[in-house]
């Protein structure tokens, strides 16, 4: 029934040529749906073609081209997936940019990528004008007028298009995803055709997606759990996927107890405040076929939690924005609380011991290394950093540290890596530390992860200040609100004389995390 089905390690067809087929084959049915503030706006898979061939057109018309980067910083929204689906079928690389990032950081993104062209929301137009004149390679900004309307109606004067040709490479770069990294500036993850292709057919292989499936969409669009493993899944599926602009727990509950759908997808975060505000009250989701936890590990007391108040199991799974999804308990059989699942179809994984680079046995904790068709293609000009990721027999190091049980579930077992996952969100504490560093007043610092039942953990920086020098906190924080986005600044920050350091002089983040983070101590 599906095509594009994973064909053990090469997928037929690229996920663009499964779509144009539901195109062909299911031009009145829902294909998107959209509830926003301005009400709720619908389009067919025969219109999704149509707007997206337009906007392919469109961007053709601005000069793009095969290979060129094509980056969007627009809100959830219809003409959001226009331009996804759009560059992507023209060949173009697309990079969709959080709208939270502040223009420190967008003026690097658009730099680093050489984005020839940005798509914008008319209402950042003055700061982003500013932005892009700067930008040498850059040639176009196109701003988008009413995101919240339907059509590419920004198209209205131009002629449609017939369609344009679909690429059938699976080695060209799709999109670019940015991460940011332990030791440098973000990169931009090259996901390829294939890439993507391969993983959803896998979890479509896993999570039994059907045609009738109508998927309940409140994750950002602009990461990969959102855009490719819900947004992807539901249309590779030739199903209906409904987004909110926005996550809110009351609204989402209702929306979950209408009976109108049949998958949810969400982190932590919004099942526990799913959870909350569900309070003493029981409900009866077990008509839904499918609900999953990702992009943070979720913990056991809402595990069990959720089984009590919604009568069912949430599926957890575990990927990362190089790889998308590579692990998942079953659709089927047991869903393990504190485990990730198994490999996907077509993913391998290993245990490996850090120090020796040995295969470990069963039961005991090492690295995670992933290896698969779905495995990204590399980092945007950055050779050192993507061979770094792999090791010399093309494994990619995950950082994560898990072991596999005996009956063959993994279980993720902390971080080599130095990372804080907040609300889903990675933060990496070097990109904080570095801003914090460029500010006057501070000497030292160390920025940690303190656990926090809400977020997952909560960003905490430790500054030593320049002597004479006094730190007021709120400013800090203010601060570093301007240099990077709202998420990554620290909530709270702790003044102290110095940091704990080794011998080698580097910051003892584990003493910093048991001295300074309440629930720790
Ligand atoms: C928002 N804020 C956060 C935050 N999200 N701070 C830390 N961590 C986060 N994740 C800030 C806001 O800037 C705001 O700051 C304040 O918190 C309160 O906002 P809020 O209204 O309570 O937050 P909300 O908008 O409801 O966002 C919470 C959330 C959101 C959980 C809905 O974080 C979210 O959508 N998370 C999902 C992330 C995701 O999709 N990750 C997938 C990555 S892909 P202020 O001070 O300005 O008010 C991946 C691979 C994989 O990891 O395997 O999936």
């Amino acid at each position: 029934m599906f095509s594009g089905a994973f064909t053990g390690g090469k997928a037929k067809e690229v996920f663009l040529d499964t779509l144009a087929q539901h195109y062909r084959d299911r031009p009145e049915k829902t294909a998107v749906e959209l509830i926003s503030d301005s009400g709720l706006l619908r389009v067919t898979y025969a219109q999704l073609e149509r707007h997206v061939n337009r906007t392919a057109d469109y961007l053709l018309s601005l000069g793009v081209k095969r290979g060129d980067r094509v980056a969007a910083q627009l809100p959830k929204s219809l003409p959001f997936i226009y331009f996804h689906l759009a560059a992507m079928q023209i060949g173009a690389i697309f990079l969709p940019l959080n709208p939270a990032y502040p223009e420190a950081e967008l003026r690097y993104f658009l730099a680093d990528s050489g984005a020839s062209v940005f798509i914008a929301d008319a209402k950042d137009a003055p700061l982003i004008n500013a932005l892009t004149d700067e930008l040498p390679d850059h040639r176009k900004t196109s701003f988008i007028y009413q995101p919240e309307r339907s059509g590419a109606d920004w198209l209205e004067d131009r002629s449609s298009s017939p369609g344009q040709p679909l690429p059938s490479d699976p080695n060209q770069t799709a999109m670019m995803l940015y991460t940011s990294g332990t030791t440098s500036r973000p990169k931009g993850a090259r996901i390829t055709h294939g890439n993507l292709t391969a993983n959803i057919a896998a979890l479509h292989q896993a999570w039994g997606w059907r045609d009738d499936d109508v998927l309940l969409h409140v994750l950002p669009i602009f990461h990969v759990h959102g855009l490719v493993v819900a947004l992807h899944g539901a249309l590779h599926a030739g199903a209906t996927a409904v987004l909110t602009t926005s996550f809110d727990a009351p609204s989402t509950l209702d929306l979950l107890t209408s009976g109108r759908f049949s998958v949810f997808m969400a982190v932590p975060t919004m099942h526990r405040r799913l959870y909350q505000v569900a309070g003493e009250k029981r409900y009866d989701l077990s008509n839904m076929r499918l609900l999953t936890s990702g992009s943070d590990r979720l913990p056991d007391d809402l595990f069990f939690g959720y089984q009590r108040t919604f009568n069912v199991t949430l599926l957890e799974r575990y990927g990362m924005t190089e790889t998308g999804m590579n692990l998942s308990n079953p659709l089927r059989g047991e869903r393990r609380v504190g485990a990730v699942g198994k490999p996907l179809p077509g993913v391998s994984a290993r245990i490996i011991d850090p120090g020796s680079g040995a295969a470990l046995p069963d039961d005991q904790v090492g690295e995670l290394q992933i290896k698969g068709d779905h495995v990204f293609a590399g980092y945007w000009r950055q050779p050192e950093k993507t061979a770094e990721a792999f090791t010399d027999d093309g494994w990619l190091r995950t950082g994560d540290l898990a072991l596999r049980e005996p009956d063959g579930y993994y279980t993720l077992k902390g971080r080599a890596k130095d990372l804080i996952i907040s609300g889903g969100l990675n933060i990496y504490p070097p990109e904080v530390e570095l801003a914090l560093m460029e500010h006057g007043a501070i000497a030292a610092c160390a920025v940690i992860g303190c656990p926090d039942q809400e977020w997952g953990e909560q960003v905490v920086a430790v500054v030593v200040p320049h002597p004479g020098e006094t730190i007021d906190s709120a400013e800090i924080i203010d601060y570093c609100r301007h240099q990077l986005a709202a998420y990554k600044a620290p909530r709270r920050v702790l003044v102290l004389d110095e940091l704990p350091s080794n011998a080698l002089g580097k910051v003892q983040k584990a003493k910093l995390r048991e001295r300074c983070c309440p629930c720790l101590r």
